[in-house]
């Protein structure tokens, strides 16, 4: 198939598409090189050195054989989404194209609105474009399981059966995000499926868990192939934190409690269950809706699971002082078959996967900052900010 990969610079897009492409898909890569650009921002960069775009599409062609075609810009920019759409003619579209960070989005208020219009302007822009160009063209949106939030019920897999007042309906499962970054993705999700009733296009909304991991096969065939690692208080994610505090003796940030229950899956099983939406694609006027994680684990088991691993010793600093607003100690269960039933086999959290993160860390182990590992953004902090103009992150907008 034709499948055209958004925001493939970034950490999970760039290892997806060098699956799709090894596993004989015509790949197109689409970034605008913003992620790179919040890190000079922030002062922070990914553990792992990562090469630029056009150096990883050529060592892959090296390696490989296969060819990558790249587009640079952005999603904002409706005229270069239309553009790129008219060109490539894709089959499929892997949209991984949006500010991805909770706390980033909670900076204050220019980074929430930049995070919403980012996001939700860059979705509609590519919902009219495939309603103009091709509507048969699928969408495979990263969405995420965040939401949902932490509802006191088991989660369904997008719709829920609703008997009220006798009557009895499937809707949408309600949705409570604990960030304006997850809001944006609520708002991106009703969008989906209001086009996808109106005008007929079809759509996988995945909600995704958090992804842990920094190696696939593909990226493990050369360093100029290895994608980012972050374990920044602002977009490093908990697991990858974890790892990389325990490496270099930092207590391990629970925040609060440590009740706090997540899904969560390998980035190998990211590539794979995309690669499933992709191969299976929903019917034409279906929104459907993924829940793409694999095991369930409160911060607190994963804080034990990383100082089991570790060989030395490690602090579990539980009560950190949590600069989010969420509930530490919940209820969750959340079905997530449907990706099983098409024949995802999951990679679980083994010891072993633990030890190649810590691995990967140990290798870069020079390249860390202590500074930026404490949690930065206090989610109560109201200030407007200075706006951070568009012109300001260079490649949002294209010349
Ligand atoms: P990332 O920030 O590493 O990658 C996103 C990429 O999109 C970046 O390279 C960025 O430059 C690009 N981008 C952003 N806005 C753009 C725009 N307007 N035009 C063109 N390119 C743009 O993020 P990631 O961790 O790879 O996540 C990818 C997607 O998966 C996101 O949508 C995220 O919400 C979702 N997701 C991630 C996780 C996780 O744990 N990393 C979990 C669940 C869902
Ligand atoms: N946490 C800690 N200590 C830390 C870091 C995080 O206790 O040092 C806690 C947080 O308070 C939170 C949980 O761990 O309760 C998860 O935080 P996270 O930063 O790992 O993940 P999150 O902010 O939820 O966002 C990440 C990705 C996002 C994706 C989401 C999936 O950045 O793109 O959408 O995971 S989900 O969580 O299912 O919504």
């Amino acid at each position: 198939m034709r499948v055209l990969v958004l925001g493939a610079d970034g950490y999970l897009g760039w290892p997806t598409a060098l699956h799709l492409s090894h596993r004989g898909h015509e790949v197109g890569v689409v970034d605008n090189f913003v992620r790179r650009q919040y890190d000079y921002e922030l002062g922070t960069s990914s553990l792992v050195p990562i090469a630029h775009l056009q150096r990883r599409v050529r060592v892959w062609e090296e390696i490989s054989g296969l060819n990558i075609d790249s587009f640079i810009g952005d999603l904002t920019d409706a005229a270069f989404v239309g553009e790129t759409l008219r060109t490539f003619k894709p089959d499929a579209i892997v949209h991984f194209a949006e500010q991805r960070s909770a706390p980033y989005s909670m900076i204050d208020r220019s980074h929430a609105v930049y995070t919403q219009v980012n996001n939700v302007v860059g979705t509609l822009n590519l919902l009219y474009a495939i309603a103009e160009i091709d509507p048969s063209i699928h969408l495979v949106k990263l969405g995420t399981m965040g939401e949902y939030g932490t509802p006191n019920i088991d989660i369904e897999e997008g719709f829920i059966e609703i008997t009220h007042r006798g009557r009895t309906d499937v809707l949408p499962f309600p949705k409570q995000p604990g960030s304006f970054y997850h809001l944006s993705k609520v708002h991106d999700s009703h969008n989906i499926m209001f086009a996808c009733r109106i005008w007929g296009l079809r759509s996988t909304d995945l909600n995704q868990g958090i992804v842990y991991g920094q190696e696939t096969d593909e990226t493990d065939l050369h360093p100029d192939l290895a994608t980012r690692f972050d374990y920044d208080g602002v977009f490093g994610t908990v697991l990858n934190r974890f790892c990389t505090q325990a490496v270099v003796g930092h207590p391990l940030t629970v925040y609060g409690s440590g009740g706090q229950t997540r899904g969560m899956l390998d980035i190998r099983d990211t590539l794979a269950c995309v690669e499933l939406a992709v191969t299976n694609p929903a019917e034409q006027g279906e929104f459907r809706v993924f829940n793409q994680f694999t095991e369930s684990f409160s911060i607190r088991e994963l804080a034990d699971r990383v100082a089991e691993e570790f060989p030395g010793k490690v602090e579990i600093a539980t009560g950190t002082p949590n600069p989010r607003v969420e509930k530490e100690e919940h209820y969750y269960r959340a079905a997530h078959t449907k990706l099983l039933d098409l024949g995802l086999v999951p990679h679980l959290l083994s010891r072993s996967t633990i030890a190649s993160i810590l691995s990967v860390v140990e290798r870069n182990r020079d390249r860390i900052d202590m500074a930026a590992i404490a949690p930065a953004v206090n989610w109560r902090n109201t200030s407007a900010g200075t706006p951070v103009s568009d012109d300001a992150r260079v490649g949002s907008r294209r010349s």
